[in-house]
């Protein structure tokens, strides 16, 4: 590259970042000025989805992350690009979109740790971890001094360990560690429960966990530890979804985890929901290896299992609903909750470790009326036990009827292979209809397999018009979820018009097959029944309900409800203490304990529709508390 055109690139590049500033002015920064004089926004758009974000400085994959509400932090991991395990400690800023990298870690045993937020004393402890290279694992307890921006040394814990399930439990202030590997290898898996007291600086046994593994996604909530998925030590990937009832020290077995990629999933918890994304068996038939974590591709394995899915469960329900997929697959991301925003940050995308990083903002659909099947889509659930309605258009190899896995009823349509001799060319199916000048929804069920990836073999769903050609790609995937999922687009844009639905597998003859079952296709529109006439829903109003407080200090509080795309949101503002932390409860629940600096504080509820909810902030840790303040969205 000559001097005047590397002039040019910087004066372009200049140039970038000075729109880009203007860009950041106008999307952060005026909004929040104006916030107050914000219009009711159109309904919500939920789920939002992933947002790819700033990369990390450097690709890597098994860092533990925790974020302390404001920013996330991302400690050790491994890289391909430098092969040594890595003492980094990354600070991630979702406002700025920046990554920093904070003060290195004390020692590089670091694969695979846990970090836990201790909101107390504003730090981050990370316990255990591994070295990548000799398999040897730390019973290290680091602590990071958020403030001061330097670690310092805690009780060892009582054995070596790593790829534990851990959290911080704000009910009596303990943190908890359960389980993981104390070798390099699976077999290692330990049972241990371990309670650990930041004020003592002591560690305590507890309940034995049920089915010792590694590599599970957990999180604390409502004083549950939840421990979902893993490794465990017979090398099978498990879904076991384990309750700790930390006040009753009990474990009890729950709904299990959907999916067969459920180990090294990234996790945090938002809106009272552990979310879990990616994950996966890397190197292949985990029966090759009984290594916990490997520094390359097993050789001659073509297979990694990698997903960029994600699924959360809802303790209240015991319940697990399926999340917005991320844009990257990524085993072994490093996840936290920076409030309700998650972050899956790093990974292995199947081939190599990822620098790459993204956001998701929590937010849980309402559940919406269930509509009707238009009828239109002839034979959808293929209960006639062949493709009437339906045309053959690819026949390497040609798609059939089959009992052996249907969604509903007794059968389903099944394209490409999931077992015998692989064919060169595309398995596919299609029928044609015409929308309803409502658009309505299309929606279906299909359930994935493949020993390939994408490159060689896909699974594909196309909106083609009445000559074939694809007008939308629903998806082209190389999945092996082995699970039905459901799958919906929006027919609006296609009103009135005649149009295809076509499913096709494409498989490349080398011996790996890829298959996809298909059931219960449908157009489905409003149900012709009288729905109830939505109730207005007026600018929500706060109501200050002053309470006096005969303590210390006299704290006020107000706050203002407002939605951003139609999330409740509600902005806190306090007076009175001016450092320290507080505690701020919703409806009479301890959600956050935070810094107190400026005194202010968003809760970002992130439903929709109408809620009451009454708010109280407090000194952390003690009874002086604030005034009561209702918020009402809608007529509550
Ligand atoms: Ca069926
Ligand atoms: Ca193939």
């Amino acid at each position: 590259m000559n001097r005047k055109t590397t002039t040019t690139s910087k004066t372009h590049l200049l140039r970038a970042a000075f729109f880009l500033t203007l860009l950041f002015l106008v999307i952060q920064v005026i909004p929040r000025v104006v916030g107050q004089r914000k219009t009711p926004e159109a309904p919500a758009v939920c789920p939002i989805p992933w947002q790819l974000v700033a990369n990390m400085p450097l690709d890597l994959y098994g860092a533990a992350g925790a974020s302390n509400g404001t920013f996330s932090y991302h400690a050790g991991g491994y890289s391909f690009t430098t092969g040594t395990t890595l003492n980094v400690f990354n600070r991630y800023d979702p406002v700025a979109n920046t990554w920093t990298a904070m003060a290195p870690m004390p020692d590089t045993l670091t694969l695979m740790a846990s970090a836990v937020y201790y909101p107390v004393t504003n730090k981050i402890y990370v316990f255990g971890g591994e070295d990548a290279v000799s398999g040897v694992n730390t019973n290290a307890t680091r602590i990071y001094d958020i403030a001061s921006n330097t670690w310092s040394a805690g009780a060892s814990m009582p054995d070596v360990r790593s790829f534990m399930a851990s959290g911080y439990n704000s009910a009596n202030g303990k943190i908890y560690l359960v389980s993981g590997y104390n070798t390099g290898t699976v077999d290692s898996a330990q049972p241990t429960t371990w309670e650990y007291d930041p004020v003592a600086n002591s560690f305590a046994v507890k309940a034995n966990f049920p089915h010792p593994a590694g590599g599970m996604a957990s999180g604390v909530i409502n004083g549950h530890l939840y421990v979902a998925g893993g490794r465990d030590a017979a090398n099978l990937v498990i879904n076991l979804n384990w309750d700790y009832d930390i006040a009753a020290n009990t474990w009890t077995a729950k709904a299990n985890m959907p999916g067969t990629n459920n180990n090294v999933r990234g996790s945090g918890v938002a809106v009272d929901n552990l979310w879990v994304f990616g994950g996966g068996n890397p190197f292949g038939p985990i029966a090759s290896t009984k290594a916990a974590f490997a520094r390359e591709r097993i050789k001659g394995q073509l297979v990694p299992n990698t997903t960029n899915g994600a699924v959360r469960y809802d303790p209240a329900t015991d319940t697990w609903s399926t999340a917005p997929n991320m844009n990257a697959q990524r085993a072994f991301t490093s996840g936290a909750a920076i409030s309700a925003k998650l972050i899956a940050a790093g990974g292995y995308d199947g081939s190599f470790t990822v620098a790459s990083a993204e956001t998701l903002d929590a937010c849980i659909p309402e559940p919406t009326p269930t509509p009707c099947d238009s009828g239109l889509i002839l034979n959808g659930g293929f209960e006639t036990g062949d493709f009437t309605s339906w045309v053959i258009d690819g026949a390497s190899n040609p798609p059939v009827v089959t009992t052996a896995n249907p969604h509903s009823g007794t059968f389903s349509a099944l394209a490409g292979n999931v077992s015998g001799p692989e064919p060169l060319g595309d398995s596919s199916f299609y029928q044609q209809f015409t929308v309803p000048a409502t658009g309505g929804t299309l929606s279906f069920w299909h359930w994935d397999f493949t020993t390939d990836s994408i490159t060689f073999d896909w699974q594909d769903a196309y909106i083609t018009d009445t000559s074939g050609n694809v007008l939308q790609t629903i998806f082209h995937q190389c999945v092996n979820d082995q699970v039905y999922v459901n799958q919906t687009v929006d027919m609006t844009p296609y009103a009135g018009q005649t149009v295809r639905i076509k499913f096709l597998v494409h498989q490349d003859a080398f011996g790996d097959d890829t298959g996809m079952y298909v059931d219960d296709v449908a157009l489905l529109v409003p149900c012709a029944t009288p729905t109830p006439t939505p109730t207005p829903t007026p600018t929500p109003t706060a109501t200050p309900t002053p309470t006096p407080t005969p303590t210390p200090v006299q704290i006020t509080l107000h706050a203002r409800g407002y939605k951003v795309h139609g999330l409740q949101t509600v902005d806190l503002f306090w007076s009175g203490p001016t450092s320290g932390f507080i505690d701020i409860y919703r409806n009479g629940v301890l959600i956050v304990t935070v810094p107190n600096q400026g005194g202010f504080y968003t809760d970002h509820i992130n439903r929709n529709g109408r809620g009451t909810y009454t708010y109280r902030v407090c000194v952390a840790g003690t009874g002086n508390c604030s005034n009561q303040v209702t918020v009402r969205f809608g007529s509550g």
